[in-house]
């Protein structure tokens, strides 16, 4: 009976950790890391490498291996797959997931300005333009014109979301420009010295549209209430 509110202590403690393990990771390797995608392995060793920082997450290790002893089991467990899952299930579950912890996690978070249903449009969005537009990819003599286009949300999202990085791209030197049409947005993109043309025909339409690392930040801000896409 005692065992069950020591178990949610667990948890809660496992959740703190792997928020730490995220908010790590994108101050080491950028908000294009590799979060939310971290091998169960991966986010042992970490843990295991904060735990050497002591504070709460040394409690959490004397608690994880009091478990162990309790339940018999596995001396050299932490060598293999982990017990603790981190999979939230879904790919935009898991972004909205990560945005809400750090509004939770930050006093200064302004909960009358907070948007979350925005975030998720944006992110369906992503979902009709990655998954569902059509791109028809036309060679220009020193550069591409890409004619991406949809039905209904699929052509709504395209119209959004094709300009905004238009306008990213140029604001990081790109030659590039969007011009709408009645299904979507016609996307030229010249190439250049540090964008050739034999790259930007091999990137096509999706891999001009993940240049860049603005969306992390961008989903943060749409959830915060500051920023609409
Ligand atoms: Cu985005």
């Amino acid at each position: 009976m005692s065992k069950y509110p020591w178990k949610t202590t667990l948890a809660a403690l496992v959740l703190v950790a792997s928020t730490a393990c995220a908010f790590a990771q994108m101050s080491s390797n950028g908000p294009a890391g590799t979060q939310g995608q971290m091998p169960d392995n991966g986010a042992m060793a970490h843990m295991h490498e904060m735990m050497r920082n002591g504070g709460t997450v040394s409690r959490m290790h004397q608690m994880m291996q009091g478990q162990s002893d309790m339940h018999g089991s596995t001396s050299g467990k932490q060598s293999g797959a982990s017990t603790i899952p981190t999979m939230p299930g879904q790919d935009a579950f898991g972004a909205i997931q990560e945005i809400v912890q750090i509004l939770e996690s930050d006093p200064k978070t302004d909960w009358s300005k907070v948007n979350i249903e925005d975030l998720r449009q944006h992110l369906i969005d992503m979902n009709e333009v990655t998954l569902h537009a059509t791109a028809v990819q036309r060679d220009l003599d020193n550069g591409i014109e890409i004619s991406v286009t949809g039905e209904g949300r699929t052509a709504d999202a395209i119209k959004r979301m094709v300009p905004a990085q238009a306008n990213e791209l140029r604001e990081v030197g790109w030659n590039a420009k969007s011009e709408e049409q009645p299904n979507g947005v016609k996307l030229t993109v010249m190439a250049s010295e540090t964008q050739p043309l034999t790259k930007l025909k091999a990137l096509g339409f999706m891999g001009i549209m993940v240049q860049g690392n603005h969306h992390q930040m961008h989903h943060l801000m749409m959830a915060e209430g500051q920023f609409t896409h």
